[in-house]
């Protein structure tokens, strides 16, 4: 990322987490409600464990705001690990750890083992702690700020979970194509609402029950579920990314971000995967003129029926919803463990067991709008420039003209 900039600091059970934007122009209203709003988000979801019923995540903003708005600074968040007090001793930033537990049995899957190769650790939780999702705490926080940048051009996002295990919805954010029947379709400010009000974040009834049934058993059976979700950026005006090097292509900037979250194993743009056994008559997005794609390219006017490439043709948005789907894998905490090698014995035994969630697609798909969020307010930056809000909005307005 060039223009927006952030780090995200904290273990799992320390006493809290940190992070620091910086890039965010000045005069960007925000508050901290607004953030807390999207945190909730991230901790609902069927499946979760019993963590998400002792934390209440809240963002403290230490820095960068003065009078609900943004000063240009970089902004500093803190967030307060509630469960710390559980783990107090465990965790003590002084002392040797003497008599304190060690974690000596990796998980299969988890970044226990070759975490604790590559940086000597003979306890791992030195390294489940931090590689721990509760990181993403910290990236929904940042991301809202991105998410508020985006909304005062009207730019949305939205995601929706399309499969958890073997269930699979039939609801699709490819369907939103500027040239499609918007009658037909739930309207895109709707659409976290309705998610939201799913324990699974599906827009298909039956789908849903389904996940929730596989998330019962997956329970019952002590083992775990992974799943898909959808989420997609609306009114993203054309131009944002390059075709003129591979680290400025906004679908490779988006695959990264997506990528970076943990459980992530698979990202397709617009229908990727699908495309590839199709004719390519039937892969692109054939191309319009005299009607609306977006707000940013009223003067344009060129438009698309369909929206199979994503938004993204060469590395550009194309004024079409920008569309991601992320694949996240079952989580590697299993109640009945697989089998393992203790690091410090070497014996084989069964994996280690920590308290952990069965399935957690739900609120990655919320973790994945941030990360667009972030991805597209950083591009967005790159292209329309500016210091202060009054700046780009000039910019923009010009842009719009055409
Ligand atoms: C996680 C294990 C669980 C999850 C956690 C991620 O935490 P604990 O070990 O405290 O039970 O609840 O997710 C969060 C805390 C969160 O905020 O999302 C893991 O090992 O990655």
């Amino acid at each position: 990322m060039s223009n927006l900039r952030y780090l995200t600091a904290g273990e799992s059970h320390g006493e809290a987490l940190t992070a620091i934007l910086e890039g965010m122009p000045s005069g960007l209203a925000i508050n901290e409600a607004y953030i807390a709003a999207q945190l909730y988000r991230r901790q609902q979801g069927y499946g979760r464990g019993g963590r998400m019923r002792i934390e209440k995540d809240f963002a403290k903003i230490s820095s960068g705001v003065r009078f609900g708005k943004t000063l240009g600074s970089p902004i500093s968040l803190r967030i307060d690990n509630l469960d710390w007090k559980n783990w107090q001793q465990k965790m003590r930033v002084d002392g040797d750890g003497e008599g304190q537990p060690v974690v000596t049995v990796p998980r299969p899957g988890h970044a226990d083992l070759p975490g604790a190769i590559k940086y000597q650790h003979d306890d791992l939780r030195n390294v489940l702690e931090r590689a721990s999702a509760r990181e993403t705490t910290t990236r929904v926080a940042v991301g809202a700020i991105a998410r508020r940048f985006l909304e005062s051009f009207d730019i949305f996002i939205a995601s929706h979970v399309i499969q958890i295990h073997d269930a699979e919805s039939n609801f699709s954010l490819i369907e939103y194509a500027s040239g499609a029947d918007a009658s037909a379709l739930i309207p895109i400010q709707e659409i976290n609402n309705r998610a939201d009000a799913s324990p699974v974040r599906c827009l298909d009834e039956a789908a849903a029950q389904k996940m929730i049934a596989r998330i019962d058993e997956a329970k019952e059976k002590k083992d775990t579920v992974g799943g898909i979700f959808e989420v997609a950026a609306f009114n993203v005006p054309t131009g944002l990314g390059s075709h003129v090097q591979w680290d400025r292509r906004l679908d490779a900037r988006l695959s990264v971000a997506m990528m970076s979250i943990q459980a992530i194993k698979g990202v397709e743009v617009g229908q990727g995967f699908h495309v590839a056994g199709v004719w390519g008559s039937a892969a692109h997005d054939e191309i319009y003129f005299d009607k609306l794609s977006n707000n940013f390219d009223n003067a344009r006017g060129f438009f698309r029926k369909t929206n199979r490439a994503g938004g993204i043709e060469g590395g550009i948005s194309n004024g079409e919803p920008v569309v991601v789907r992320v694949a996240m894998k079952p989580l590697s905490t299993l109640m009945r463990p697989l089998a393992s090698v203790d690091i410090k014995t070497k014996e084989a035994v069964e994996a280690h067991i920590e308290r952990s969630d069965v399935c957690a697609v739900p609120a990655a798909g919320v973790i994945g709008e941030a990360m667009m969020a972030l991805v597209l307010a950083d591009a967005f930056l790159e292209k329309f420039g500016g210091d202060s809000m009054k700046e780009i909005e000039e910019r923009v307005e010009r842009w719009r003209q055409g």
